[in-house]
């Protein structure tokens, strides 16, 4: 396809810059839902008024709707009194204040995008963010709209014996035929976004939480019957929620209910709709017996941030969804700092950086990188990013360390109480942060419109003589897809240095802000030579680039006093040592071996830090240093140095395994850090090529009381040639092959495998009988997996691309959100030889020369072209 051609394909862009105020208000709006999988008639009664002075008809956005009737203040309106296209229904409206009634038809059962009202698994539920709810009836389908809702639902009796909706059940009663109702009423104005309902046969875990003003609220989480057992921890994470949010944000609950219902089919993690929070069941169910503990980890992780969003999202909403980072990225560092308050907060900021690194680092070097706070967009759904999330946290993250704890609290109740019932910008977030610490933040602000990963080089230059030193920093902002030219950052670094023969702090940590493209800091009285630590704590989402040898990282990681900072060196020295191997420099493992025996040795660390501390960077990390990525390369190097580590350190692998094992299952910090040290010495033992390896991972796998300690030996077995493979993967499907979550890890430790034969592997099991694109959670587990499998998705003949893109292909007629979620790993041709990067283009094309492509894979695909 040429660029005219795709220029031509392409559905016209939304621009933050044309945003206009709505011309027509909803303050009330009245659903009636006569429900059905089949056949739901949805009666609509909208209470409008004119906002302002204009003669713009009334715009109400519909899609896929049988509109059946119209009616203005009680009189049938005839066709030919409105408009109606494919997207929108436009009604006259003479006065400056109306009631519209409309009455349309929807098919449930025929919606496999999941977006609107769905069926999963015989529940009737919704998913309206960001632009679902114009798929249930004919609204302003925009954020900045705020109805109080009043809601009936009505359905078969025992088909649907529950019935729920937002805010609180008034009244409820049976009807004919078999039939039975509710009535919901939600006092809160509300964008349509939130809105919810959900009809079922299902089985609630019920408890109660008192909130600081002494209000009892009643919480139910539903589910289906079997899966009562599996609720307890989301329950406890959600009354933990609920009492941090009042202790560290003065937030209170403001229902008398509040109901989490999970749904197996769900495009992604779970949705915050007003006291009615629907949930991907995998962010839900957990038992040892079933989930890892990083499944229970991101469990309690998930709830808060659903629930969090009761304040930042709903009653502080985005006017539009460029905005979107107002209440993702605040979130996202909310349910952060929640889940570094449950255990160790070091190891909780290695994880957030893992992500960061993984999944927006690479966002923002390659063709889909945008802005925190995006200026345009084709399909909104293709901007709920890692840049908006994370990297909206990260901006939070850093206005808190320039504010300092105290200010940055004043700063959101500020921000709190000045848009509360509102509907606020990205801006009026900084605003309220400045006027409540006096900080100027106007530079700062660039972080919400400047894309790409600011590059800091420090050169740090010690002078004996005059005890003195300077670290000379500068900054750079890569040229990302329309920006050509960047202005400097502002950029908070926490630094310290350090003695090098004590090992002492001798300057104590400090706040640098790096605002110029180029600043020089000065050190005075340095008793003796110092080794700097910068970026501590990663204050910064920043690349760095500095010269520092094996010795110096080999020092920070066992000296350093900042424990972010001595992951970080170590990290830095695995990839230097990598990279070395991989560019032909030869390269020595010894600095690497020695640093993490010493590492494994230091009883002061606790078990879980030691865990990741020891692990290396994975090889998209690796390949993601490199300007041109060898997939095969990087395997080899990081394999060889995998096996050395596991040689050289064999027994303190064996003595770190047997001292974490043992133990009978318990979920607390200290536990899972024994078993991930265990699962870590696991993996190390096997990339030693012991004779006894595949025995002890078996023999983990078969009596293992526990998932995480199951799911890390099948992995290890799925990696390797040894004739257990087979006994443990058949073994693991037989035995959870009716636990659709479980069975998902079966498919993605198979797609996550490093054996030569992956791909063949992956393209097998798309024909397996249990494979399948309508449900998310498994066509992700496999499809999504590989393709972040470096080695294997990049295999030399190209048939990973093919694979990839013959199933975003499927998926897009199914599902497109969720198709258009894989494509990111093709964009990524640049980075890649010759061969290979004509092949992946390859892919995009074809892609883009499919018939009734979707907005979103469009988008993505021709993007990721350009
Ligand atoms: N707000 C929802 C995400 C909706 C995604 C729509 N494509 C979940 C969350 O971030 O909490
Ligand atoms: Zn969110």
């Amino acid at each position: 396809m040429s660029d005219m051609q795709i220029a031509a394909a392409t559905p016209p862009a939304t621009l933050r810059a044309d945003y206009r105020a709505p011309a027509w208000l909803i303050p009330e709006i009245a659903l009636d839902f006569q429900l059905d999988p089949a056949r739901t008639i949805v009666r609509t009664r909208l209470t409008v008024e004119r906002n302002g002075a204009h003669h713009e008809p009334l715009r109400l956005d519909g899609e896929g709707l049988k509109l059946l009737e119209v009616h203005v203040d009680g009189d049938a309106l005839s066709e030919g009194d409105w408009t109606l296209d494919d997207a929108e229904l436009s009604v006259p409206l003479q006065g400056d204040a109306a009631v519209v009634e409309t009455l349309v038809e929807i098919a449930p059962d025929k919606n496999s995008q999941l977006m609107g009202l769905y069926a999963s698994g015989g529940i009737l539920c919704t998913q309206c963010e960001a632009e679902g709810f114009r798929r249930i009836t004919f609204f302003p389908d925009r954020p900045d709209v705020l109805s109080r809702y009043s809601v009936r639902l009505e359905a078969d009796k025992q088909r649907f014996p529950v019935l729920l909706s937002n805010g609180d059940c008034i009244e409820s009663g049976d009807g004919e035929a078999g039939r039975h109702w509710t009535l919901w009423q939600d006092p809160w104005p509300k964008p349509c976004y939130l809105f919810a309902l959900v009809a079922g046969d299902l089985a609630a875990n019920r408890d109660s939480f008192t909130t600081c003003s002494g209000k009892a609220v009643s919480l139910a989480i539903w589910v289906r019957e079997e899966d009562l057992p599996k609720t307890d921890h989301a329950m406890d994470a959600l009354k933990t929620s609920m009492a941090w949010d009042e202790r560290v944000y003065g937030r209170e609950y403001d229902l008398d209910q509040f109901n989490i219902v999970a749904v197996s089919d769900f495009n992604f993690g779970a949705m915050e709709n007003k006291s009615l929070n629907i949930f991907n069941s995998r962010y839900i169910l957990a038992d040892a017996d079933t989930a890892t503990d990083a499944d229970f980890d991101a469990i309690a992780g998930v709830v808060a941030h659903e629930y969090f969003h009761n304040w930042s999202g709903n009653r502080v909403t985005c006017r539009d969804w460029f905005q979107l980072s107002l209440k993702e990225g605040f979130t996202v560092f909310r349910d952060q700092q929640f889940s570094a308050d449950q255990g160790s907060e070091a190891v909780a900021r290695i994880g957030d950086v893992r992500v960061l690194r993984a999944a927006q680092f690479p966002e923002d070097a390659g063709p889909l990188a945008h802005p925190v706070r995006p200026e345009s967009y084709i399909e909104i759904s293709n901007f709920y990013t890692a840049t908006v999330y994370n990297k909206g946290a990260e901006l939070i993250r850093m206005m808190k360390a320039i504010l300092g704890a105290e200010d940055f609290r004043k700063g959101s109740d500020l921000y709190f109480e000045r848009h509360d019932g509102e509907a606020a910008t990205c801006e009026d977030f900084a605003t309220a942060m400045e006027d409540a610490s006096g900080t100027d933040l106007t530079q700062f602000r660039r972080w919400y419109s400047q894309a790409g990963t600011p590059k800091v080089t420090a050169r740090f230059d010690y002078d004996a003589e005059e005890q003195s030193a300077t670290l000379a920093l500068s900054q750079t902002v890569p040229v990302t897809p329309g920006q050509p030219d960047k202005q400097p950052m502002a950029i908070p670094l926490k630094t310290a240095l350090l003695g090098e023969t004590s090992g002492d702090p001798i300057v104590d940590e400090q706040l640098i802000m790096l605002t110029e493209s180029e600043q020089q800091i000065r050190f005075e009285n340095l008793a003796e030579p110092p080794v700097l630590s910068l970026n501590r704590g990663f204050t910064a989402p920043v690349s760095i680039d500095r010269e520092s040898d094996a010795a110096t990282l080999a020092f920070l990681s066992a000296r350093d006093d900042d424990p972010f900072a001595r992951y970080e060196a170590m990290q830095q020295l695995m990839v230097d040592t990598i990279t070395d191997a991989v560019s032909g420099n030869g390269s020595d493992h010894g600095p690497v071996i020695e640093a993490v025996g010493k590492t494994l040795a230091n009883n002061d660390l606790d078990k879980a830090f030691i865990a990741e501390a020891v692990l290396l960077p994975s090889e998209s990390f690796v390949g993601d240093q490199m300007l041109i990525v060898d997939p095969e390369a990087i395997h080899g190097a990081r394999e060889a140095l995998r096996n050395d580590l596991g040689e050289a350190l064999d027994a303190e692998w064996r003595a770190a395994y047997a001292g974490a094992s043992g133990n009978s299952y318990a979920y607390n910090p200290t536990a899972k850090g024994l078993r991930r040290l265990r699962a870590v010495s696991l993996s190390y033992v096997a990339a030693s090529g012991a004779d006894d390896a595949a025995q002890i991972a078996f023999s983990q796998f078969d009596s293992a009381d526990n998932m995480t300690d199951r799911q890390a030996a099948l992995g290890v077995l799925a990696s390797g040639e040894w004739p257990e493979r087979i006994a443990a993967l058949d073994d693991f499907y037989a035995r959870y092959k009716d636990d659709a979550l479980v069975l998902d890890k079966w498919f993605m430790v198979q797609a996550m495998s490093t054996r030569d034969d992956t791909v063949d592997a992956v393209e097998a099991l798309t024909a397996h009988p249990d494979f399948s694109i309508e449900n998310p959670n498994r066509f992700r587990s496999l499809i999504g997996a590989f393709g972040g499998n470096q080695r294997a998705f990049h295999t030399a003949s190209g048939r990973g691309y093919r694979l990839l893109a013959d199933h975003i292909l499927k998926a897009d007629a199914i599902n497109p959100q969720t198709a258009a979620r894989m494509l990111p790993p093709l964009g990524k041709w640049r980075r890649f030889d010759e061969e290979r990067g004509a092949m992946m283009r390859a892919e995009l094309e074809r892609i883009l020369a499919a018939p009734n492509l979707s907005k979103d894979v469009l988008e993505q695909a021709s993007k990721s072209l350009g």
